[in-house]
């Protein structure tokens, strides 16, 4: 850990940071941390810029996903839309998310990737996966998952599983974890309340179930990596695009990630 950010962890530090030395340590032994970093009205105006984000058109430089549902063509995912949208970019690049990222990461983190998943009524879930295989550049990254919406086990809340974030697991040809791995193993969901965020290691197993309720449940998912490896985020969506375009998709999913997670229908 950075000598700085081992002080920063100190408790008389926490309303600079937003977080307490127990709070990284139970980060550092179960490859997640639930926290709340958002005061006041924060919530809101974040809720009310994703709805921006959701309504804008298809022909633009960000990178809207659809999926199929039993209710017709649903928006399932936007990414790269940090250029196009100032104060989502503030608050993913500044302030409490990235200083807490820091903090659990030791040194300073910058931001790699940003998506909104929307998993609106009816939207898929994730097979049970680790992220770090999707993510070409880095070995490993903390994510965040910023609840837009009450995120509940009806509406596919995430699920994890504690203290397994230290080693790649054996995976099969969708770049998700094999069968015998998630059958052993205690998947437990975590529940959140619109603005609480959840940070995760990218070699936590997690998964989410498909949403079977009558409520939305978007959240905002930032991706960072050390600033000592670089600003590689222009890296990441060209490398993204090229793959897409020069590799063929079998799996029968809508192709979202680099890696097949998702278990959207195609439209
Ligand atoms: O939003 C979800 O339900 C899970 C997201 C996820 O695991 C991913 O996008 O890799």
């Amino acid at each position: 850990m950075g000598q700085g950010y081992a002080q920063l962890g100190a408790t008389q530090y926490d309303e600079e940071v937003h977080i307490t030395t127990p709070q990284i340590d139970s980060y550092r032994r179960n490859g997640w941390l639930l926290c709340r970093p958002f005061v006041g009205g924060e919530i809101r105006d974040i809720q009310q810029w994703v709805d921006e984000v959701q309504q804008w058109p298809e022909n633009g430089d960000w990178l809207h996903y659809r999926e199929m549902t039993d209710d017709g063509p649903k928006l399932c995912r936007t990414e790269n839309f940090v250029p196009f949208h100032t104060p989502l970019r503030e608050i993913l690049t500044t302030g409490a998310i990235v200083e807490i990222v820091s903090a659990l990461m030791g040194e300073q983190a910058v931001l790699y990737k940003e998506k909104i998943n929307y998993k609106l009524v009816g939207g898929a879930g994730f097979l049970p996966h680790q992220d770090a295989p999707a993510y070409p550049f880095i070995e490993t990254s903390i994510s965040c998952m910023i609840a837009i919406d009450q995120s509940t086990t009806s509406n596919g809340c995430l699920e994890v599983v504690d203290g397994q974030h230290h080693v790649l697991l054996p995976m099969n040809e969708r770049g998700c974890i094999v069968n015998d791995w998630v059958e052993t193993h205690e998947w437990h969901p975590v529940e959140m309340e619109a603005g609480d965020v959840l940070f995760f290691h990218s070699h936590t197993p997690h998964r989410s179930g498909t949403n079977n309720s009558q409520r939305d449940r978007r959240a905002i998912y930032p991706t960072f990596n050390a600033a000592s490896q670089g600003d590689l985020r222009s890296d990441y969506y060209e490398e993204k695009l090229r793959i897409f375009r020069d590799t063929e998709h079998t799996a029968g999913n809508v192709r979202i990630s680099l890696i097949d997670d998702f278990e959207g229908r195609p439209v």
